[in-house]
């Protein structure tokens, strides 16, 4: 005897739709940050942990399923085998080392190769269609190499890369100009880590470009101020490892706000990390890094043609030259 007594079926059955699916690898703070925020922004209908550690993301599991009440519906699944991930929409790779205080993202590239060796070849298969948004750090090397190791076409292999740094850099100006961070358009493109590359020419406040702006005014001083902003940028992540040891909330909102753009179809554009060659002059082999990306259902649609100065394409490309030297010697 069911608990429901059947209404009167007026029309017919409606034909079941895929559900829509996200799986996270590494159920650690930034993954289960992530979680967290696609759950309570009701981005899917199916939300798979994975993670080396059995426990880990079996307790997560339960303590988010017991969150129920409070949330949209959600079937939470955990699991360390992969088949756990099967169909999935976007999958989101945030296992491995994460910096200790003071160390570079850079340094963590050995050991977190040998991890993607073992996770990215199971993903692809139990999900040929999925896109795949790499978190783990070095970010930029990790997403080419997810990209090399999946076999995917580049518009399905995305790194979070700057959408991060962008973001902190949009609430740094708006709290000095005690503005919404939502006001502000302000891109940071190029390495996520100590060779990103802040846009100048392209900030805009409430669509006023703020760097004009200070130049017709005459108001010198301020250009300093923004100097200091990018460089405020560039050290925040080890302030914040400095100070909680980890990074997690910003970016749970940073890449939740990626998986929104792609699942819902939403074509707006993040500084995300993507194969960058043949923009702005970048042409010494495969590298992915941050650029300015339309992004859709099927990952990167496009990358905006933003005017870069002469120096910030410099910078690029530098930053590009940086990131190839360190692939060169991986092998892959
Ligand atoms: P964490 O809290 O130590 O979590 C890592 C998780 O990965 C742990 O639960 C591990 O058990 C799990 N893990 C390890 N090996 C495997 C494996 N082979 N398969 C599945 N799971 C595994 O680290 P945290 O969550 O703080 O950081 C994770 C990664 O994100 C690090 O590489 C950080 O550097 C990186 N970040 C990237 C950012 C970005 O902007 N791209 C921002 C913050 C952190």
């Amino acid at each position: 005897q069911s608990f429901f007594k059947p209404t009167q079926k007026t029309s017919p059955p409606t034909i079941p739709t895929k559900p829509t699916k996200i799986s996270i690898i590494g159920a650690g703070n930034v993954g289960m940050a992530i979680a967290q925020t696609i759950l309570t922004q009701n981005l899917a209908d199916e939300l798979a942990l994975v993670d080396a550690n059995p426990d880990k993301p079996r307790g997560e599991m339960l303590d988010l399923q017991h969150a129920a009440a409070f949330l949209p519906r959600t079937t939470i699944l955990a699991s360390v085998d992969y088949a756990v991930t099967a169909a999935s929409d976007l999958c989101i790779v945030t296992a491995g080392a994460r910096q200790n205080p003071g160390e570079s993202r850079m340094s963590l590239l050995q050991r977190n190769l040998t991890l993607y060796e073992k996770i990215i070849p199971p993903l692809a298969m139990y999900s040929p269609e999925t896109v795949l948004l790499i978190v783990s750090n070095p970010v930029d090397v990790l997403t080419y190499v997810s990209w090399k190791l999946s076999g995917f076409p580049s518009n399905r292999v995305i790194g979070s890369g700057t959408n991060l740094d962008s973001s902190r850099f949009r609430f740094l100006i708006a709290d000095h100009l005690d503005v919404n961070a939502q006001d502000v358009q302000a891109f940071i493109v190029g390495e996520h880590g100590d060779s990103s590359v802040a846009l100048w020419s392209s900030i805009s406040v409430g669509g006023v470009p703020i760097l004009s702006f200070l130049e017709r005014q005459q108001i010198a001083y301020e250009k300093e101020i923004l100097l200091k902003i990018h460089k405020e940028v560039v050290e925040s992540a080890y302030e914040v490892i400095s100070l909680k040891g980890y990074t997690s909330w910003a970016i749970g909102y940073s890449v939740a706000s990626l998986a929104r753009a792609m699942l819902r179809d939403q074509r707006s554009i993040h500084p995300v990390s993507v194969l960058a060659n043949g923009f702005y002059g970048i042409d010494g082999g495969d590298v992915f890094l941050s650029l300015p990306a339309r992004l859709g259902r099927d990952g990167v649609m496009g990358v905006a043609n933003v005017h870069l100065t002469d120096e910030e394409e410099k910078k690029v490309r530098d930053s590009a030259r940086t990131i190839v030297e360190v692939q060169s010697e991986l092998g892959i």
